[in-house]
């Protein structure tokens, strides 16, 4: 269960080093979640990021909140840092000149925009300018390293934080690995997202944190290396590799191309 998890026991048994924290554009200590279920913002609309619209929290999960866009269905919220820029108080977009737009989606017919507007705005609570907190700076550049640990948002349940793994760092870009989910989860994010936490994040924010998933979990059974062991190579025994030239082996091993350590090699127990 998630309340069993210890990071200091999985960091122990597999190895592994957690993340530094300069790593993450995230707030060193986390900032604090001053705002409530029920009261409204502008927020960009995830789906067509140039609009602005209103929303409503729905829900309060650590420093995160779950947004659900004024005149939009049930089945789009989405979640925000409370330091994102993605959210302002509401009269932001109005002092900047900007139009508030329905979001896309809208369920009503585009000309009860106006009307409908006004409606969801008269009386509604809206979040204090002191709710919203600073976007922290981005670290200039990319110091991932390849097994460093992590906390990080599933994109497909997006709700949920659970442990992981960076498995690759390519320029501005690193592979984030769920640990214990055989890859179905992994996703390719830039360095400086704001969907990746340092070990510590949920305990600090108190957000839940899933506990690593089963499926390659450590297993005496299986095949393989063991923790902490190096990879052995692939195609030491094969007795050409006494005779053929370096050439030839390039030839015949490498036509077709494996990326070294690529995701789907690496082994994250
Ligand atoms: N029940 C879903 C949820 C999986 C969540 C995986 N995360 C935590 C990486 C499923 O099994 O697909």
């Amino acid at each position: 269960t998630s309340e069993s998890f210890s990071w200091d026991e999985y960091l122990k048994e597999t190895g592994a080093t957690p993340s530094p924290s300069h790593c993450f554009k995230q707030s060193r200590n986390p900032p604090s979640n001053d705002f409530k279920i029920g009261m409204k913002l502008e927020a960009h609309d995830p789906r067509n990021f140039t609009s602005v619209c209103i929303a409503t929290i729905m829900g309060i999960t650590g420093a995160r909140l779950r947004l659900r866009l004024d005149g939009s269905d049930n089945k789009n919220d989405f979640w925000r840092l409370v330091d994102s820029s993605d959210i302002q108080p509401i009269g932001t977009c109005e002092k900047n000149g900007d139009m508030l737009q329905p979001p896309l989606g809208f369920r009503m017919n585009a000309s009860s925009w106006p009307m409908f507007l006004l409606r969801t705005l008269s009386g509604a609570e809206m979040a204090p300018s002191t709710a919203f907190k600073k976007e922290p700076p981005r670290p200039p550049q990319n110091s991932f390293k390849s097994g460093m640990k992590l906390e990080a948002v599933d994109r497909k349940n997006p709700f949920l934080i659970c442990p992981a793994t960076i498995g690759e760092v390519k320029g501005d870009e690193i592979f984030v690995m769920f640990d214990g989910w055989r890859g179905a989860f992994d996703y390719w994010c830039k360095y400086d997202s704001r969907d990746i936490f340092p070990v510590g994040w949920c305990f600090l924010t108190k957000h839940s944190l899933q506990p690593p998933g089963t499926s390659d979990a450590p297993n005496p059974k299986k095949k393989g290396p063991k923790p902490g062991s190096k990879r052995k190579p692939r195609v030491v025994q094969s007795s050409i590799l006494i005779t053929a030239p370096a050439a030839a082996l390039e030839a015949k091993f490498n036509s077709t191309p494996v990326p070294k350590d690529g995701p789907n090699h690496l082994n994250t127990n």
